[in-house]
C-alpha cells in the first residue's frame, strides 16, 4: 500500500481555518488519493479501546494558544503506547530477519525416529526462520564479520520443534558456563561503548587468546563464512549432537545440516566494509527482494546419522561442540527441504517476538549430553521472559503451536486463553481435561548414568588444534589468504602487543604458514614460542573439501544480481540482450544511471534506473556490465563514484562485461584486461559473458590487486599441501 505523506504538525500561533479544515480532512482520509484504501473506503481511526477519533493532528487545548488538557485521552493513550514501544533486544543475536515457509519431508524416517514430522513422505510442516548476526545490536549493519544465527521453528503436529543453529558447525566454547564471558568480551567494551558489531578489539582477542578451545571456531569466523553474500547462500547447522528416538526408544545420534539450494557464496572483507556503508540492510533487503519476486530460497535438511559404535571410534568426542564430523567420513543424508515463501506481515509481531528455545523438541527428538546444549536448554526460557515480559509468550501467534494443545497453565500477564470450564487441575473426579500419555508423550532416552558430582571438563575434549588445522588445510589458496588477511586485520586493531603475540603462538600450533604470514602481516619482530597445548596437533587428519566454499561453488549465476551501468545513448539492443540472458539464468539485473530517473537509450526508448550511481556502488552486485555510450563515458570519467564502481568491481575480482565505449573508464579505473573483463558487442558475446558469471569471481586476479608484502624470515614446517 502506498505510504501516506509525512506532514508537519507544527502550527503557527494563529491557526488559519483553512489549515485546520485541511488537517481534519487529511486525518479523515479525505486529503488525497494516497489516503484511499484499495476499495476506496477508509476505515475510521480509533483508540486502542475502539473509540472513533475525530482529530489525530492536534491535541486538545484550552484556547488556540493555551495549554494541553489532561482530559485528552486519545493523546494520552497514543503517547503512552509510543513511549513503551521498545522491548529489550536479544542479548545476543539482536539483529535478525525472519520469514515464513514450510518444511517438506522426503520420506519416512520411522526407522530412526517417531517424530511425527518425519513419518510421511510429502508432508508439509509450517516453518518460521530467523537469521541473525550475534554480536551487534538491533540497529547494527548486516555485513559484520560474525557468526550468523540460523534458527528454525517447525510447527509440527506434535508441538513446536526449534533447531536453533548457526551458519558455522562449531562453537567458541565447550561449556555453557563460559558463555557470558565470551559474549561480554565480543560486545562493545564497557568503559567506552565501542566498537559496535565487531570482534576486532582487545577484549575479544584477549579472551580468545586465553581460550584455546576456541581455535577451531576462530578459523571459521576468520574465513569467508563469517561474511556471507546472502542468508540464501549460507549453510545452517544444529551444531550439537542430538538424538533421534524411534517407537522402541532406540537411539541414533544425529547432526543437523541445512544446505542452500543456490550454493554457498561470501563477499570479500573490503567489499563487506563498503556494503555496510552503501546498504547496512543488505542481507535483509536481499531476502525481502527474493521472496517478494517469487524467488523462494530453499535449503535441504541433511542428517549425519550414527550410532554409539561410530561415536566410540571417532577421533573426537561427539559431545564436544568445537568438533565436526567431516562429511567425507560420514555422509549427510537428505531428508527434506525448507522453503521460505512469505515475509511476516509485521516485523515486530513476528520476527522480533519469535521465541526460539533449544528445549522445544517433539517426541522422537532428544538431547545429547553436550554441556553447551545442556546449558542452552536451561537458558532460553529465561531470555524469553526477560524479552517478552510474560510467561504467556506462547500465546503470541508466532510462538503458539499450530497443533491442538491442552494444559492447566493459567493466568499471568496478558493471558489470552485460559482453559475453559471448572477443571484446572489433575487428577480430578470430573472426568474432564487433558491427561498425560506415556505412549504419545515425549520420552527421554533411558541413558544409564552414574559418576561423582564434580566440575570438570572431560579429557576427551582436550584437543584444541587438530580440527582447526584440518579446516585451514581444507581451504583453497584463495580462502587461506582470506583467513590470513582476516586474522591480520583483526589483530592489527588490537592495541596490546602481548595479545597479538599470544594469538600467533596459538596459530603456530595450527599451521606454520598461517602463523608466519600473520606474524609477518602484523610486523612482529620475533616469532613467539608455540602456545602450550594440552594435546599435540594431529597432522594426519585429511583435508575435507566439503569445508571450502570455493570448492563447492554453485557454478551458476542463479539467484545473483548483475548491475548494469548505463548512460544516455546506451546501446538498447545490447542492453535488452543482456537483461534477457540474465533473466534466463534465473538472476536479477539492476540498472544504475547518472540519475535515478533513467536515461534515453540509442533507439530513443526511455530506460528507468533503480539506482543513481552514487547510491549503487558495484559492491551491491555479484557482477557488473558497463554499457555507457561514448558521450556518456566522457561524463562518467569525471565522476569519482563511476571510477570507484569500476575499480571496486575489478579489485573484488568480479566479472565485468563492457561496451567498446566503456574502455576508457576501465583504463582510468586501473582495470587491466584479463579473462574476467569481457567485451560485449552482440548477443553472442552476451551469452558467453552470462555463461562465465556462474564462476562468480575470477580469483586468479586477486594476487594482482592486493598488497604483497616482502617475504620475511619464517620458521617451522613447510606450507601444507592444501589446494
Ligand atoms: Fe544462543 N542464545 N546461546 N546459541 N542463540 C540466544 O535467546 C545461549 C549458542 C542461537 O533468532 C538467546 O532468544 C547460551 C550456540 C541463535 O531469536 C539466549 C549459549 C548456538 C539465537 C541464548 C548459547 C546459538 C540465539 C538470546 C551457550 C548455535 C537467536 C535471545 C550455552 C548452535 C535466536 C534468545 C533468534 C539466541 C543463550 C550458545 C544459537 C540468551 C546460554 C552454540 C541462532 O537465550
Amino acid at each position: 500500500m502506498p505510504k501516506a505523506p509525512q506532514k508537519s504538525t507544527a502550527k503557527s500561533a494563529a491557526v488559519s481555518e483553512t489549515a485546520r479544515i485541511h488537517d481534519q480532512k487529511l486525518s479523515r482520509g479525505e486529503g488525497g488519493e494516497l489516503h484511499q484504501t484499495a476499495a476506496g473506503a477508509t476505515p475510521v481511526l480509533t483508540t486502542a479501546q475502539g473509540g472513533p477519533v475525530s482529530d489525530d493532528q492536534s491535541s486538545l487545548k484550552g484556547g488556540t494558544r493555551g495549554p494541553t488538557l489532561l482530559e485528552d485521552f486519545h493523546f494520552r493513550e497514543k503517547i503512552f503506547h509510543f513511549d513503551h514501544e521498545r522491548i529489550p533486544e536479544r542479548v545476543v543475536h539482536a539483529r535478525g530477519y525472519g520469514a515464513h515457509g514450510y518444511f517438506e519431508t522426503y520420506k519416512s524416517l520411522a526407522r530412526y525416529t517417531r517424530a511425527d514430522i518425519f513419518q510421511r513422505a510429502g508432508e508439509k510442516t509450517p516453518a518460521f526462520v530467523r537469521f541473525s548476526t550475534v554480536a551487534g545490536s538491533k540497529g547494527s549493519f548486516d555485513l559484520a564479520r560474525d557468526v550468523r544465527g540460523f534458527a528454525v521453528k517447525l510447527y509440527t503436529q506434535e508441538g513446536n520443534w526449534d533447531i536453533v543453529g548457526n551458519n558455522i558447525p562449531v562453537f567458541f566454547i565447550q561449556d555453557a558456563i563460559r558463555f557470558p564471558d565470551l559474549v561480554h568480551s565480543v560486545k562493545p567494551e564497557p568503559d567506552r561503548a565501542f566498537p559496535q558489531a565487531q570482534s576486532a578489539h582487545d577484549n575479544f582477542w584477549d579472551f580468545i587468546s586465553l581460550t584455546p578451545e576456541s581455535m577451531h571456531m576462530i578459523m571459521w569466523v576468520m574465513s569467508d563464512r563469517a561474511i556471507p553474500r546472502s542468508f540464501r547462500f549460507m549453510e545452517g547447522f544444529g551444531v550439537h549432537t542430538f538424538r533421534l528416538l524411534n517407537a522402541r526408544d532406540e537411539s541414533t545420534f544425529v547432526k543437523f545440516h541445512w544446505k542452500p539450494k543456490l550454493g554457498l557464496q561470501s563477499v570479500l572483507w573490503n567489499e563487506a566494509v563498503k556494503i555496510n556503508g552503501a546498504d547496512p540492510d543488505y542481507h535483509r533487503r536481499d531476502l525481502w527482494q527474493a521472496i517478494q519476486t517469487g524467488n523462494f530460497p530453499e535449503w535441504e535438511l541433511q542428517l549425519q546419522l550414527f550410532d554409539q559404535d561410530f561415536a566410540d571410534k571417532f577421533d573426537f568426542d561427539i559431545l564436544d561442540p568445537t568438533k565436526i564430523i567431516p562429511e567425507e567420513i560420514l555422509k549427510p543424508v537428505p531428508v527434506g527441504r525448507l522453503v521460505l515463501d512469505r515475509m511476516p506481515d509485521n516485523f515486530f509481531a513476528e520476527t522480533e517476538q519469535v521465541a526460539f528455545m533449544t528445549q522445544n523438541v517433539p517426541p522422537g527428538i532428544d538431547f545429547s549430553n553436550d554441556p553447551l546444549l545442556q546449558g542452552r536448554n536451561f537458558s532460553y526460557l529465561d531470555t524469553q521472559i526477560k524479552r517478552l515480559g510474560s510467561t504467556n509468550f506462547t500465546h503470541l501467534a508466532i510462538n503458539a503451536p499450530k497443533c491442538p494443545f491442552h494444559h492447566f497453565q493459567q493466568d499471568g500477564h496478558m493471558a489470552m486463553r485460559n482453559p475453559k470450564g471448572r477443571v484446572n487441575y489433575q487428577p480430578n473426579s470430573w472426568g474432564e481435561g487433558p491427561r498425560e500419555s506415556p505412549e504419545r508423550g515425549h520420552r527421554s532416552f533411558p541413558e544409564p548414568m552414574d559418576g561423582i558430582k564434580q566440575r570438570v571438563r572431560s579429557e576427551t575434549f582436550a584437543d584444541h588444534y587438530s580440527q582447526a588445522r584440518q579446516f585451514f588445510i581444507s581451504q583453497t589458496g584463495t580462502e587461506q589468504d582470506h583467513i590470513i588477511a582476516a586474522l591480520t586485520f583483526e589483530l592489527s586493531k588490537v592495541e596490546t602487543p602481548v595479545i597479538r603475540e599470544r594469538m600467533v603462538a596459538h596459530l603456530l600450533n595450527i599451521q606454520d604458514e598461517l602463523a608466519n604470514k600473520v606474524a609477518q602481516g602484523l610486523g612482529l619482530k620475533k616469532l613467539p614460542n608455540p602456545a602450550e597445548a594440552a594435546m599435540p596437533t594431529r597432522e594426519d587428519l585429511k583435508p575435507s573439501p566439503a569445508l571450502s566454499i570455493i570448492k563447492n561453488g554453485p557454478k551458476r549465476f542463479e539467484g545473483r544480481k548483475l548491475g548494469i551501468l548505463v548512460t544516455d545513448g546506451t546501446d538498447a539492443t545490447l542492453l535488452k540482450a543482456l537483461q534477457a540472458a540474465v533473466a534466463k539464468a534465473g538472476a536479477l539485473t539492476e540498472i544504475i544511471a547518472p540519475a535515478v530517473g533513467g536515461v534515453k537509450a540509442s533507439d530513443g526508448s526511455w530506460i528507468e534506473a533503480q539506482q543513481m550511481i552514487d547510491g549503487g556502488p558495484s559492491v551491491l552486485y555479484d557482477a557488473v556490465a558497463l554499457l555507457p555510450s561514448e558521450a556518456g563515458t566522457r561524463v562518467l570519467l569525471q565522476h569519482a563514484p563511476a571510477r570507484d564502481f569500476v575499480a571496486d568491481a575489478f579489485q573484488h575480482c568480479k566479472f565485468i562485461g563492457h561496451s567498446a565505449a566503456a574502455k576508457p573508464l576501465l583504463d582510468k579505473a586501473g582495470a587491466q584486461p584479463d579473462a574476467g573483463i569481457v567485451p560485449l558487442t552482440g548477443k553472442k558475446d552476451v551469452d558467453a559473458f552470462v555463461g562465465t558469471l556462474g564462476a562468480l569471481r575470477l580469483w586468479d586476479r586477486e594476487p594482482k590487486v592486493k598488497l604483497q608484502p616482502e617475504p620475511a624470515p619464517t620458521r617451522g614446517r613447510p606450507a601444507s599441501a592444501a589446494g
